[in-house]
């Protein structure tokens, strides 16, 4: 009885308030934007949220009251509080907020004139951690996790007029919660990414995904899904370079299938060849870029559209150049991709949560291929039903959003999570349902080096049988060992697989100087880069690595004054955008893979 009492205890907090499916690519959607100026009040102790017994108050902060005479007591008033951009991170807007971690109300009002015959939804790129969303003063919607989207229906709620919006963001770690307490990044709170009005029409196509049928190059597959069960509704799809136009009608679910002769141009780094794709229904045309490609693996090797490939990747956490809060634009995000591509990248690790959209769209522009991961990082509640369902959403959500960015080559279902059989379980339910989702794509997840001796380390993991890539973190020469032990060690990795090693790196102060031997040096980051390349490209099946990591990065748990200042020094780039001697390492060995592989 206990047992179960806890149990509902730890899954309250996680469910999701009348929760909205996902509206395909909202870009393309008739939208206004929410972003700009928000006033927030900062509540360190959830005043706004319960009263004095602890418990919800119904007259909470999102009332947005304003006091109606001289004697009326009301302890808040968001018209005289500061004002913040959005989107944005709290702990880089305002000083005071740089280690807050807490709860945070966020205003806006706006002005909207409600169209007939058309539905609204709110939507959020993302707010970190636990968002809780009022319209004109009542609990419209609530939403868990700080890096994939969501949407609410308020057509109900929202007026022709004077509108206001309220949110309510908690950015505090929980030990069941996904990530976990402990990680190594920032816990940047806040709206992070954009919020829009969205119009659709009453009915509309919610959902879609175009790609080529697995294993063919002359078939597109689409499928495509009414938001309402309506059958025979008239759906229509063009591909003008391709000469496609066809439609079909929709069965009793709102759901429609095409499958289309068609020998599209491939998709590849060397050619990231993008199609217009129209999709037309009621009224509304949605527009995408999309590509085709295979991505499978034979044996020890990775094949992209058939051909054996090796992955130049790089690392990259999703914190803006030179402001160094969270990136959200796709200014910041061709920033970083620029550097990635400039390195010689085909590849980039997106560590190690789902980043912003843009950023994928960037890639898939720019040709670089991407590895997409949700946040199940280090010592996961195995055991906790609530933290499967919450990481099983996060992994629904993300390749709901991306799933039609062909550059999406790898989902991760995790990194560095310590073996036992409870993990087991919860990772092979997760990579279970990744591949039931998604066939089109490698499953993979950030393995440990699991034996070690002198001359030889190991990689043995159960969960080989569930990755389509064995990849790993190995911090030789760093975290143990030295760079002596990197020139004489062999690797034992007994899988028929490619493998990827999916970090490793040493910390440099950029502009400390040393010869060699020294640590925080970019001398002695550039020769652990040397001598690691060295060492695992002489193992069979190695297919790519993303060294970790592209920037410097801000993290609570690196203390080291005058060298860490709680930054990851382990960038090849500083946090001021300065090149270490490791970038010239690695691009040099990435101009030998691009040659050996033309
Ligand atoms: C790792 C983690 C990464 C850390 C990195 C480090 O293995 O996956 O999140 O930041 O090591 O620098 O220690």
């Amino acid at each position: 009885m206990k047992k179960a009492i806890i149990l509902i205890a730890l899954l309250i907090p996680l469910t999701n308030f009348a929760q909205d499916k996902l509206i395909q690519n909202i870009y393309a959607r008739n939208y206004q934007t929410l972003n700009g100026s928000w006033q927030y009040i900062v509540d360190p102790f959830d005043n706004g949220y319960y009263d004095y017994r602890l418990n919800e108050n119904p007259n909470g902060f999102f009332k947005n009251k304003k006091a109606q005479s001289k004697t009326d007591l009301v302890e808040y008033n968001f018209d005289t509080s500061p004002l913040m951009v959005i989107p944005s991170d709290w702990n880089t807007r305002d000083a005071k907020l740089f280690f807050y971690e807490g709860s945070v109300w966020f205003k806006k009002d706006f002005t909207y004139s409600p169209k007939k015959g058309f539905k609204t939804y709110v939507y959020f790129g993302a707010v970190n951690y636990d968002a809780k969303v009022y319209l004109n003063g009542e609990k419209v919607g609530e939403h868990i996790g700080g890096f994939t989207p969501f949407n609410i229906d308020i057509t109900e709620k929202v007026k022709e007029g004077n509108n206001f919006i309220v949110v309510r963001v908690n950015n505090e770690r929980h030990p069941e919660g996904v990530p976990t307490i402990n990680a190594d990044w920032w816990n940047y709170g806040g709206i992070t990414r954009e919020v829009m009005l969205v119009d659709v029409p009453e009915v509309f196509i919610r959902d879609y995904t175009i790609r080529l049928e697995k294993g063919k190059y002359n078939k597109i597959k689409g499928k495509v899904l009414l938001n309402k069960a309506v059958a025979g509704q008239n759906i229509a799809i063009n591909i003008p370079e391709l000469k496609i136009s066809d439609a079909a009608s929709t069965d009793e679910n709102g759901f429609v299938t095409f499958s289309i002769n068609a020998k599209p141009e491939l998709w590849s780094p060397e050619n990231p060849k993008l199609y217009d794709v129209i999709l037309s229904y009621n009224g509304e045309e949605i527009n995408d870029q999309i590509g085709f490609r295979q991505i499978e693996t034979r044996g020890k090797e990775i094949l992209l559209n058939g051909e054996k490939i090796f992955l130049r990747g790089i690392s990259i956490h999703e914190e803006a150049p030179f402001r160094h809060g969270r990136a959200w634009s796709t200014d910041d995000d061709k920033v970083l991709l620029g550097w990635a591509k400039e390195l010689g990248c085909n590849f980039v690790r997106l560590a190690h949560y789902p980043h912003n959209e843009h950023m994928v769209r960037e890639a898939e522009k720019m040709g670089i291929m991407v590895w997409s991961e949700i946040p199940v990082y280090w010592t996961i509640h195995w055991e906790n039903p609530g933290t499967y369902a919450n990481a099983q959403t996060q992994l629904d959500d993300m390749i709901n959003r991306d799933k039609n960015r062909c550059a999406i080559t790898v989902w991760s279902i995790a990194n560095e999570t310590p073996h036992s059989d409870a993990r087991d379980q919860f990772l092979t339910r997760l990579a279970e349902y990744a591949r039931k989702k998604d066939d089109s794509r490698l499953i993979s997840m950030a393995m440990e080096v699991t034996g070690q001796s002198k001359n030889l380390s190991k990689v043995e993991d159960n969960m080989n049988k569930y990755v389509d890539i064995i990849s790993f973190n190995s911090y030789l020469g760093w975290y143990g060992g030295s760079i002596e032990d990197i020139k004489t060690r062999n690797w034992e990795i007994p899988y028929d697989k490619p493998f990827f090693v999916s970090e490793f790196g040493a910390g440099a102060l950029q502009g400390k100087h040393s010869d060699g031997t020294e640590i925080w040096s970019e001398e002695y980051q550039a020769r652990l880069y040397e001598e690691t390349l060295k060492m695992f490209d002489k193992v069979e099946g190695f297919s790519g690595t993303s060294p970790w990591i592209l920037v410097d990065f801000h993290s609570p748990r690196r203390l080291l004054n005058n060298i860490q200042d709680y930054y990851n020094r382990k960038g090849i780039i500083s946090d001021n955008g300065i090149k270490k001697e490791a970038f010239y390492v690695l691009q040099k060995f990435y101009q030998q893979k691009e040659n050996e592989f033309k």
